[in-house]
């Protein structure tokens, strides 16, 4: 693999702190509620969170798959941004696991408003789908990282209030949010009946997710995780990477934050890239390039040692992490100019036609 590796912030691997304190971990049958690790993981971020319990799964899709099911009956409908991960990336589950309907809104930078959320809310009546929850993202990923204000949380969860309808926070990258703004995990979470964070991200802990939320909710997640094949055995070997990553690696992610500041500033002094640098909030870089395909400048970029991810017909995504530093970091526009030229080339215009085979991802 390319040696800057800013595909995504779920690339990293564990640091050798991270390593000793998972093959020291204590372990038992977190099936049978007694692996103490994973305990201490989920008493730690429930408490962290400000909510009564945490219910640690493998993933960060589960933990937002769970949620809908516990929310919702099939033939429900939830309200979701146009580009949500529970949507846009979780392989069509909430149709598959939940049976439910999502109502898309098209938000800015993947916001949207409370006004918005009444915009779209339809009366009781027997010819709608009963509405039961409104997820949200934060950060937003395909929003470019953006961070959710906190005054707009707190609207959107007062039409809820008023609808009686359930609030739920995809918080993959929650950390991310609250070291950039400096609002703690509690107050971010307190509007939502429940919240997914991962520590398989930023944090860069090899495996794993939790979903926060009161007693009742939790004790119905732990059902649907057990009946999606969730519940793992000795977890705590995986569950004391997630406790050493919450405990020790939240602060750096200012580092991350100012890395893909600097990244964005110096793409945006390149000719043929469109990216606003005010734009990125946190560690994830999207740009666009004006007529080059984004496959094209993945493959090219990949050839000169850095990996990214074309997100669109001429978008790309770059997510600073632990893995890369400043140095490497400052070296990447440089990279992106060179490919970019090579492309223009007369002789190189094959290039933009990517092979199948290469197996250019593409998200
Ligand atoms: N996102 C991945 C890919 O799926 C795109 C990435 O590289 O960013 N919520 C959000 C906001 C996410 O970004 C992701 C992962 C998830 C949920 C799902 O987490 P996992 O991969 O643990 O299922």
């Amino acid at each position: 693999m390319s040696a800057i590796d800013l595909r995504s912030d779920t690339i990293t691997k564990p640091t050798a702190a991270m390593r000793e304190a998972m093959a020291n971990a204590e372990v038992g049958d977190d099936v049978f509620g007694d692996d103490p690790t994973v305990n201490a993981l989920e008493t730690y971020v429930a408490k962290l969170l400000g909510k009564e319990e945490a219910v640690y799964m493998p993933s960060g899709t589960m933990t937002n798959q769970v949620a809908l099911r516990v929310h919702t009956e099939p033939g429900d409908e939830i309200i979701l941004e146009s580009q949500a991960h529970i949507y846009y990336y979780e392989g069509g589950a909430p149709a598959a696991l939940s049976g439910v309907m999502c109502r898309l809104i098209e938000g800015k930078k993947g916001i949207f408003t409370a006004p918005d959320l009444r915009g779209v809310l339809h009366p009781e009546n027997i010819h709608f789908p009963k509405t039961k929850l409104v997820c949200l993202e934060n950060t937003h990923n395909r929003g470019g990282g953006s961070i959710l204000p906190l005054s707009n949380i707190q609207e959107i969860a007062l039409v809820c209030q008023e609808h009686n309808l359930k609030l739920h926070l995809d918080g993959a990258r929650l950390w991310n949010a609250c070291e950039a703004t400096g609002i703690s995990e509690a107050e971010y979470a307190k509007p939502f009946d429940t919240v997914s964070v991962c520590f398989s991200k930023g944090l860069g802990a090899p495996v794993g997710s939790a979903l926060v939320g009161s007693k009742d909710l939790m004790e119905r997640a732990r059902r649907f995780r057990k009946m999606y094949g969730g519940g793992m055995r000795q977890a705590g070997i995986i569950a004391a990477g997630a406790l050493y990553a919450l405990k020790h690696h939240r602060e750096r992610l200012s580092e991350d934050r100012i890395n893909a500041k600097i990244l964005a500033e110096g793409l945006s002094a390149i000719e043929g890239i469109k990216i606003n640098p005010e734009d990125v909030q946190t560690n994830i870089v999207i740009f666009e390039t004006e007529d080059i395909p984004a496959t094209a400048l993945v493959g090219k970029l990949e050839e000169k040692g850095v990996a990214l991810l074309a997100i669109g017909a001429n978008k790309l995504r770059a997510v600073t992490n632990l893995m890369v530093t400043r140095e490497q970091v400052e070296k990447v526009p440089a990279l992106v100019e060179a490919a970019l030229g090579d492309l223009a080339s007369g002789e190189a215009l094959r290039d933009r036609a990517i092979p199948t085979d290469r197996k250019i991802q593409s998200y």
